[in-house]
C-alpha cells in the first residue's frame, strides 16, 4: 500500500465512513485523531540533558497544518481530500486557535519548541492551560470589547496526563494537573508542550464580558492569560498562577532528572531551565525550597539552581519588569519569602547597590533581580536590545557579571511563516533553489542569483498579487471591508502599545486624508491595515484603537478620499490572521521608538514573505537592515542614543512640536474635530489627543516628519514594479539569519549544552 492509500484508509478507518460522506467537523476530528497518533510514534529523544522552556505564554497557534507539514503527510492529505470533494482550507477553519499568548513572546516560545523539536534537540515547553486564552477582541461601537475565548473542544490537542503534583498556597493546597500537547518537528522527532491545570476550575464563573471573582482561586486559577492586574485581587491571582505553573513544572523537572539516576546534586547536568521573561522567575526560589526539603543544605542548593536556571530578557519597558511586594507574596506562597529574603541577604553581603537589591527598600521583589543573580546566563533578543541591557537599563548587573551576558537575536520557523502561510511562494522558490532552504534556511540566499531575472521577479509579484486578492476575499467575508488588491498593503500589526506607535502611522493616515480633501491626491492607492488587542486595563491603547476605528468608518465612506486611501482594523488578531495578512505585504510598518522592542519577530516575518520594511533603528530591524543593505529597506526617525539622551535629559517636548508643525498641528486637532465626534466617543478622543500634547512619552511628534517623508519615498519607489520586485527578492533571500533553527542552534551552543 503506498502512502496515500494508507492515509486515505486511516482517515476513513477513524471516520467510520466514506470521507466524501463526512463533514467538515467530522473530517478535523478524524485528522486530529491521526496525526495525534502519528506524532505520538514519533521518537522523543532523551538525552542525560533535558532543557526545560518555561513560559507563562505559549502562542502555538493553529496545529493540524503545521503538525502535517511537519509530519510530511500535508500534500498527500491535502490530494486525499480533494478527490473527495472536500477543501482543506475550509477544515482548517474547523480548528479553534489556541489562545494561549498575548504577542511576541509566546509566539516566540512556540516557534522555539518547533525548532528545538525539529534539531532533534532534547527539550519540552512547561506553561498553564488557561481555559480562556487570553481574551477574543470584538468592536463594538468603534471600540474593543472583550470577551472570552473558549478554544478547548471535546476533541482537542490537549492530552489529559495522570501526573498531578501537590502545589501548597497559603491555607489550602491544590492539586496540579499535567496536559500534554506533542510539538512535532520538521521531518524529525516530537517533543511536548506540558500545560498545567486545575480540576476544579469553572469557566461558567466568567460573566459580562471578561469579568469572574477573582478571589475564587479554586475555579479561576486557569481561566484567563494576564486577567486584569488593576486592582490587588487580580494582581495576586498572576502571583497565584505563576506560582502554580513554576511548582508543578519545578517537582516534574525533579522527577524526571531523579528517574535518569541524577542525584540533585549534579541537576546541572540533567536540566537547564530556560526562564522566558520574568513570569517563571519564581522557579528559582521553589527549586531551591524542593532541594532543602529533599535534605539538600541551603548554599548548596542555591549553588545548583544557580548553575541550572538562565533567563531570557524580553523588555527594556521598566513597567513591563515585575515588581512584587513582599506582602503579595506573603499572601500566597509564605513558604518563598524566607527563601527569597536569604537570596536577598547574600546579594546584600556582597553588594552595597541598592539598584542591584532583590528586595528594595519598599520591600517590593525586584524577579529579574533573582533571575541575573541566580542564573548563569541572561541574554536580550537582538543585538540592540542586548547592547541596551548591557550599556544602560542592566549596566549595574553587567558590571558585576559581564560574562553572564549574551545575544540570541529572535528567529521564526519557517514551516509556519513561509511553508504553510505562503505555499504558493515555497512552492515556487523550490523550483528556484530546490528544497534544502526548507531544513538550512541560509540556503535561501541562493535566489540571489535570481535578482536580475525579469521572469523571476514577475513572478513574485504575481504571487504577491494572489496572495492580496485572497486577503481581500477573507476580509470581505469575515468583516464585510471591500479593498482592491491593486493598492498598496501597508501592514502594522502587532500588540497595540505607545511605544509601538500605531498612533504615529494613525496621524500619518489623517495627514494624507486632510491632502487628499485639500485635493493632494497620492499616485497611488493605499490600504492601511491594522491589527492588534490592548490589554483590557490600558486606557490609552483601547482609545488608539478608537482612533483608528473611527478613521476606517470616516475614510472608508468618504467617496472622495477612498479611491486613494482605505483603512482597516482586523478584528481580534491572532495568529491565524496573521497567517493571512503577512504573505500580503507590501510594505510592513516597524515603527517603534527607538530602544523599545526589544527584537520584534513580525518583522522577520513579513521580511521572508517579501514585504519591505519601513521602520526605526530599533531591535531586530537593525539586523534587518544590515542584511538587506540600504537599498531594500526604509529607515527613518531618531536614533536609539538619540532616544535614550532625550529620556536622560528630559528635553523632549510634546506640545513645542504641536505648536510649531502645522501638519502635526492639523493632524492632532482633526483627532477631535466635528467629523471625528460624529462618529467617535468625545471622551475617548479628548483624553488621547491630551496625551499626545502634553505627554507622548513615546515620542511620536519626534518622528513625524522622518516618518512621513519616509513612507513617502515607500509608497513612490512600489510604482516601479521591478525595481520593488527587487527589493521583495532581496528581503527573501536574506532572511536565513532569522530562522529561529539558528536561534536554537545558539542557544544550545552557548547555554544549554545539549547533546
Ligand atoms: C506583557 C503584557 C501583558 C498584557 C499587559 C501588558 C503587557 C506588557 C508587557 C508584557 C511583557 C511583554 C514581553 C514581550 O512580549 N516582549 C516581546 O518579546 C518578543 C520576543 O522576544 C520581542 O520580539 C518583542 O520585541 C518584545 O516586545
Amino acid at each position: 500500500m503506498n502512502k496515500i492509500e494508507h492515509l486515505q484508509k486511516t482517515i476513513t478507518e477513524i471516520l467510520g465512513k466514506e470521507i466524501a460522506q463526512a463533514t467538515n467537523e467530522e473530517i478535523y476530528d478524524a485528522l486530529l485523531v491521526m496525526v495525534q497518533k502519528m506524532a505520538a510514534e514519533k521518537e522523543h529523544t532523551e538525552s542525560k540533558k533535558k532543557l526545560y522552556y518555561i513560559s507563562a505564554e505559549f502562542l502555538i497557534g493553529k496545529l493540524l497544518s503545521n503538525n502535517m507539514i511537519n509530519l510530511d503527510i500535508y500534500k498527500e492529505v491535502k490530494e486525499i481530500l480533494e478527490e473527495n470533494g472536500k477543501n482543506l482550507a475550509e477544515i482548517e477553519e474547523v480548528e479553534p486557535e489556541p489562545s494561549l499568548g498575548n504577542g511576541g513572546l509566546g509566539r516566540l516560545a512556540a516557534c522555539f519548541l518547533d525548532s528545538i523539536a525539529t534539531l532533534g534537540l532534547s527539550g519540552d515547553g512547561i506553561g498553564l492551560n488557561y481555559h480562556l486564552g487570553l481574551f477574543k477582541q470584538e468592536f463594538d461601537n468603534h471600540l474593543q470589547k472583550e470577551v472570552p475565548n473558549p478554544w478547548i473542544k471535546e476533541k482537542s490537542w490537549l492530552k489529559k496526563t495522570d501526573v498531578t503534583y501537590p502545589v501548597s498556597f497559603n491555607g489550602f493546597d491544590v492539586q496540579a494537573r499535567m496536559y500534554d500537547i506533542e510539538v512535532t518537528g520538521y521531518h524529525n522527532q516530537t517533543n511536548r508542550l506540558h500545560l498545567f491545570d486545575l480540576d476544579s476550575v469553572d469557566e461558567s464563573m466568567v460573566q459580562d464580558g471578561i469579568q469572574f471573582n477573582k478571589e475564587d482561586i479554586m475555579k479561576n486559577l486557569t481561566l484567563f492569560l494576564y486577567p486584569d492586574d488593576a486592582d490587588e485581587s487580580g494582581r495576586l491571582l498572576r502571583i497565584y498562577q505563576q506560582y502554580f505553573m513554576v511548582s508543578s513544572g519545578a517537582q516534574l523537572i525533579l522527577d524526571e532528572c531523579v528517574a535518569k539516576g541524577c542525584n540533585l546534586y549534579d541537576l546541572p547536568d540533567y536540566a537547564v531551565i530556560q526562564i522566558n521573561d520574568t513570569h517563571p522567575t519564581m522557579v528559582i526560589p521553589e527549586l531551591i525550597r524542593l532541594l532543602v526539603e529533599r535534605g539538600m543544605d541551603m548554599d548548596a542548593a542555591i549553588d545548583v539552581v544557580s548553575r541550572t536556571c538562565a533567563y531570557t530578557n524580553h523588555t527594556i519597558l521598566a513597567e513591563a519588569l515585575e515588581k512584587w511586594p513582599v506582602s503579595y507574596l506573603k499572601k500566597v506562597v509564605p513558604q518563598l519569602v524566607p527563601i527569597i529574603e536569604v537570596l536577598d541577604d547574600k546579594v546584600r553581603r556582597r553588594f552595597d547597590d541598592e539598584s542591584v537589591a532583590i528586595i528594595d527598600r519598599y520591600d517590593t521583589v525586584h524577579m529579574a533581580h533573582i533571575d541575573i543573580h541566580y542564573g548563569f546566563s541572561v541574554n536580550g533578543v537582538a543585538a540592540l536590545h542586548t547592547e541596551i541591557l548591557k550599556n544602560s537599563e542592566l549596566h549595574n548587573f553587567y558590571q558585576i557579571y559581564p560574562e553572564k551576558f549574551n545575544n540570541k537575536t529572535n528567529g521564526i520557523t519557517f514551516r509556519r511563516w513561509l511553508l504553510h502561510c505562503n505555499p504558493m511562494l515555497a512552492d515556487y522558490i523550490e523550483t528556484l533553489i530546490g528544497n534544502g532552504f526548507k531544513k538550512d534556511a541560509a540556503e535561501l540566499s541562493r535566489l540571489l542569483d535570481y535578482r536580475e531575472n525579469d521572469q523571476v521577479l514577475q513572478n513574485l509579484l504575481e504571487i504577491k498579487h494572489k496572495n492580496k486578492e485572497a486577503l481581500c476575499a477573507y476580509l470581505q467575508e469575515t468583516q464585510g471591508l471591500s479593498i482592491s488588491p491593486d493598492t498598496i498593503f501597508d501592514i502594522q500589526v502587532k500588540r497595540l502599545h505607545e511605544y509601538k506607535r500605531q498612533q504615529l502611522n494613525a496621524l500619518y493616515i489623517i495627514d494624507k486624508y486632510l491632502e487628499i480633501k485639500k485635493g493632494n491626491v497620492p499616485a497611488a492607492p493605499v490600504t492601511a491595515i491594522f491589527g492588534a488587542k490592548a490589554a483590557p486595563a490600558y486606557t490609552i491603547a483601547k482609545d488608539i484603537i478608537h482612533l483608528i476605528l473611527c478613521l476606517q468608518e470616516i475614510i472608508n465612506n468618504d467617496p472622495e478620499a477612498n479611491k486613494y486611501l482605505k483603512v482597516v482594523m482586523v478584528e481580534n488578531y491572532n495568529v491565524t490572521k496573521a497567517e493571512k495578512l503577512i504573505p500580503a505585504c507590501d510594505i510592513s510598518e516597524q515603527i517603534s521608538l527607538a530602544s523599545k522592542e526589544a527584537s520584534g519577530t513580525g518583522n522577520m516575518k513579513f521580511m521572508l514573505n517579501g514585504a519591505v520594511t519601513l521602520g526605526t533603528e530599533d531591535g531586530a530591524n537593525v539586523e534587518i537592515h544590515e542584511a538587506v543593505g540600504d537599498d531594500n529597506i526604509f529607515v527613518f526617525g531618531a536614533s536609539s542614543d538619540q532616544v535614550i539622551e532625550h529620556y536622560a535629559k528630559g528635553d523632549y517636548v510634546a506640545r513645542t512640536y504641536y505648536e510649531n508643525n502645522p501638519s502635526i498641528r492639523a493632524a492632532i486637532d482633526f483627532i477631535t474635530s466635528d467629523a471625528m465626534l460624529k462618529v467617535g466617543q468625545k471622551e475617548n478622543l479628548d483624553r488621547l489627543k491630551n496625551e499626545l500634547i502634553n505627554k507622548d512619552w513615546f515620542m511620536t511628534l519626534l518622528d513625524f516628519d522622518s516618518y512621513k517623508e519616509t513612507k513617502e519615498r515607500a509608497l513612490a519607489a512600489y510604482a516601479d514594479r521591478k525595481e520593488w520586485a527587487m527589493k521583495m527578492l532581496v528581503n527573501i533571500a536574506r532572511a536565513g539569519f532569522f530562522s529561529s533553527d539558528r536561534t536554537i542552534e545558539e542557544y544550545n551552543r552557548d547555554i544549554w549544552h545539549l547533546k
